[in-house]
């Protein structure tokens, strides 16, 4: 406790998180927003390390894809250099994400510093999943195999048991009242070439998906859509395909990055939403859209194991014909067997999974966000 002007004012919990960068945008992504609300919503002062800066760069509007020594502050985050937790103190709070693992000499500096009295809460966020397991691994120690110090290890997901997903207070709400012209500002801003294009389609996914069979069946579908696409090479593919097939109901509007900040508007702009990963799949799920979720490819097919638990939560929010449709196109899309029935079926369907969406949004924020989570298993660490 500190006194200042006769008021007794708590300090900041000190955090550090740290992301090992492996592919594409997710790690930088889920650390960012973790970042973000640990440090605006939970007061905490947050330090990330980071191993690849130029991905977080390209997320962010104040990053800077090269980091000096001494880091850079964007946000109120301070952003460093992996390699500078070497020689690093620990804060109170260390979070390890996907079992990242830290530097020997940051692992060794905790059991330091926890040995001279200074507690250390040590955490480590895993992968979202929406598979039965994960309930009972939510909140497990792992007592460290060499030094006297213990993680916690804190799991994502879909229902009470877990640690839920990372929502922002007042999300929902802003979402609401994102209006027609919210939209048609937000699509002239970035440049789309129909800003008042009756159906949005955001596309970001990866170029091992069957886009040559989507080009077919938006091309096959007489009703106009516009595509707003992620930069990418998924996104040049589709328009490569697009433009091969020349439909003139279908517009392709390559869109730019937006910062991360921004990137829930470019989805609430739209109508339905193909997203990919972790982050841009949680947050189409809060958008309260239709949307097919490419799953990251895994080998023997561990993925559709895992687009299967997803799909059996939040199908109970729809009607049977729109819970098989949305199942069946689904699959479709990422077991390279979407056909043109399939998307046209999803698309008539638009306004029922519309309305699921938006039940489901509502039961993921009465979960409580991922974020104050984390924040009570790193007080509770602290005790
Ligand atoms: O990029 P992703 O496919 O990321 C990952 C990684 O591949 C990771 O290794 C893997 O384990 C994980 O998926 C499952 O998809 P994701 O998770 O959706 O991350 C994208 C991030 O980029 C997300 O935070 C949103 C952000 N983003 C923007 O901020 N602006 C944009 O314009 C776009 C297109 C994305």
């Amino acid at each position: 406790m500190i006194e200042a002007a006769g008021k007794t004012i708590e300090p900041r919990v000190t955090c550090d998180i740290f992301c090992h960068v492996i592919d594409n945008f997710g790690d930088a992504g889920v650390c960012w927003r973790l970042a973000g609300g640990l440090s605006e919503e939970e007061g905490f002062r947050v330090t990330l390390y980071i191993d690849d800066a130029v991905t977080l760069s390209k997320i962010t509007s104040g990053v800077p894809a090269e980091l000096p020594p001494s880091g850079a502050e964007s946000l109120g985050i301070l952003v460093r250099r992996w390699e500078d937790s070497e020689t690093a103190v620990p804060s109170d709070v260390v979070i390890e994400t996907f079992g990242c693992r830290l530097p020997d000499s940051f692992e060794e500096a905790i059991a330091r510093e926890t040995l001279h009295g200074h507690k250390v809460a040590w955490l480590n966020l895993e992968y979202l999943s929406a598979e039965d397991w994960v309930e009972e691994c939510h909140g497990l120690p792992s007592p460290h195999p060499r030094l006297p110090v213990t993680k916690t290890f804190l799991f994502p997901g879909f229902t009470r048991r877990t640690g839920g997903v990372m929502i922002e207070n007042g999300l929902l709400d802003a979402r609401d009242r994102f209006s027609v012209s919210d939209r048609r500002a937000l699509l002239e801003a970035l440049g789309a070439r129909e800003p008042d294009a009756p159906f949005n389609l955001f596309f970001f996914s990866y170029p091992t998906a069957p886009i040559a069979q989507l080009a077919e069946a938006l091309a096959s579908d007489p009703r106009p859509v516009q595509v707003i696409a992620a930069p990418g090479r998924a996104g040049e593919m589709l328009g490569e395909a697009l433009g091969r097939l020349n439909p003139p109901q279908v517009t392709f509007s390559p869109v730019p990055a937006v910062p991360q900040e921004s990137f829930d508007r470019v989805l609430w702009a739209c109508d339905a939403l193909i997203i990919r990963g972790e982050d841009s799949f949680v947050r189409a799920q809060l958008a309260g859209k239709p949307f097919l979720w490419t799953i990251y490819p895994q080998e023997e097919d561990t993925h559709i194991v895992k687009l299967n638990a997803f799909l059996d939560r939040m199908a109970v929010e729809y009607g049977e014909d729109a819970a098989r449709v949305w199942r069946e196109t689904s699959l479709g899309w990422n077991q390279a067997s979407l056909t043109p029935g399939l998307w046209s079926r999803f698309r008539d369907l638009t306004p029922e999974l519309t309305r699921g969406s938006l039940l489901w949004s509502r039961h993921l924020a009465s979960l409580g966000s991922l974020t104050r989570a984390v924040a009570t298993a790193a007080k509770k660490g602290l005790k």
